[in-house]
């Protein structure tokens, strides 16, 4: 097989400042970035900051004048293009030249229209050399949730599901909730936290009663938790409903009381009716996008799942197999009917990897792509 050519050392570098500190920045994209003098010595390193805070250009032009380092004439290795706007924070654009930078390397371009090419556009006009692409899959996976959002309007849906070897994801009898070992949970923790948001269904609260809140990883952040609740059914007392915790319920049902009740526990109740009395499922997605939800991580129970499946809005499975039999007979299948697709849903396996005792399959549906 032949090997994808090595990238730039300082790309290399950038890339892995964005990807350690990810679960940061939502619902800012994580960028790194590298500052190099001409003779390739390190300057200064940086990543974005939790939203609201300094940018990874920034970062690093900071980094190297605490270093008492000059960065005239030095090149910027950075993941994403340098912002050109005023947003939460200034454009990153104009410090980059301030600072003397005369040449950036960007793995790629912002797809934030506010941003688009005028990055570099801006730093050609102040003659600052600029090389685009060196990474660029890397930096897009990385922020795939960033990427579906600005582009496709939509969050990058990611769907967890934990089974026994022969798929099975839950029994009749309820005991469902520890068929993976604490490593994989703890894992799935780590997903959960670089998610903008996690989504779940009126069944498996009404059932399980979960908090689905990041426990069992440091996180400085917790993500929104949205709650799909076709009639209002979310018992006020649900232990999900914690004070100060951001909560969206999404619902068809127009019932005052309920929603009142709810609202009263801090929580948002968002009406979006579809079909039958059920939630439109798309129209929360897009809904969730303008909340600036980057990646949307389902856990949720079969009926929820199968309505995301067979509408075709997820992009990726994160499956947890734990090394067991439970011969219940339903499991994933239960998703289905899927025939009306044919051939059933295509997935490409991104990655299979031993997760304690567990197996961690990341399963990327067919043409999505970050
Ligand atoms: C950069 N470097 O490290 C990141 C960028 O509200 P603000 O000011 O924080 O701007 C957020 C936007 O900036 C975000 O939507 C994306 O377009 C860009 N992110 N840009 O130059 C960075 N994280
Ligand atoms: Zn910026």
């Amino acid at each position: 097989m032949p090997q994808p050519p090595a990238l730039p050392p300082p790309i290399e570098r950038a890339l892995v400042l964005a990807r350690n500190h990810a679960t940061h920045t939502p619902p800012n994209p994580s960028v790194g970035c590298v500052i190099t003098a001409p003779d390739g010595t390190v300057l200064g390193e940086g990543h974005t900051q939790p939203t609201g805070g300094p940018h990874a250009e920034v970062m690093a032009l900071r980094d190297a004048a605490s270093r008492g380092h000059d960065t005239h004439g030095a090149t910027a290795w950075v993941t994403l293009e340098p912002c050109s706007h005023v947003g939460r924070t200034g454009p990153c654009c104009e410090a980059l030249v301030t600072a003397g930078i005369a040449r950036v390397v960007a793995s790629v371009g912002d797809p934030n229209p506010r941003v688009a090419g005028r990055g570099f556009q801006r730093l050609r006009q102040a003659g600052v050399e600029v090389e685009i692409g060196p990474g660029a899959e890397a930096a897009r996976e990385l922020n795939l949730g960033f990427f579906s959002r600005m582009v496709r309007g939509m969050p990058w849906v990611r769907m967890k599901i934990a089974a026994s070897l022969d798929g099975t994801t839950a029994l009749s009898n309820g005991t469902s909730q520890w068929i993976t070992s604490e490593a994989a949970r703890r894992d799935g923790h780590g997903w959960r936290a670089r998610a903008g948001a996690v989504l779940t269904g009126i069944g498996t609260v009404l059932e399980d009663d979960p908090m689905l809140d990041v426990r069992l990883v440091e996180t400085t952040r917790q993500p929104l938790l949205v709650v799909v609740d076709s009639r209002l059914e979310l018992p006020p007392g649900a232990r999900l409903l914690q004070p100060g915790r951001a909560v969206l319920v999404y619902t068809a049902s127009d019932d005052a009381a309920r929603r009142a009740a709810l609202e009263a526990q801090g929580a948002t109740v968002v009406s979006r009716p579809g079909v039958g009395g059920k939630v439109d499922l798309a129209a929360m997605l897009r809904d969730l996008a303008q909340r600036e939800v980057n990646e949307l991580h389902v856990e949720a129970g079969h009926k929820l799942n199968g309505s995301l499946v067979r509408d075709g809005l997820v992009d990726e499975f994160l499956v947890y197999l734990a090394p067991r039999l439970l011969g219940a007979g339903r499991g994933m299948a239960a998703f289905g009917p899927l025939s009306e697709l044919g051939a059933g849903i295509g997935l490409s396996f991104l990655s299979a990897e031993p997760v304690g005792p567990d197996l961690r399959i990341v399963a990327r549906v067919a043409g999505r792509d970050a």
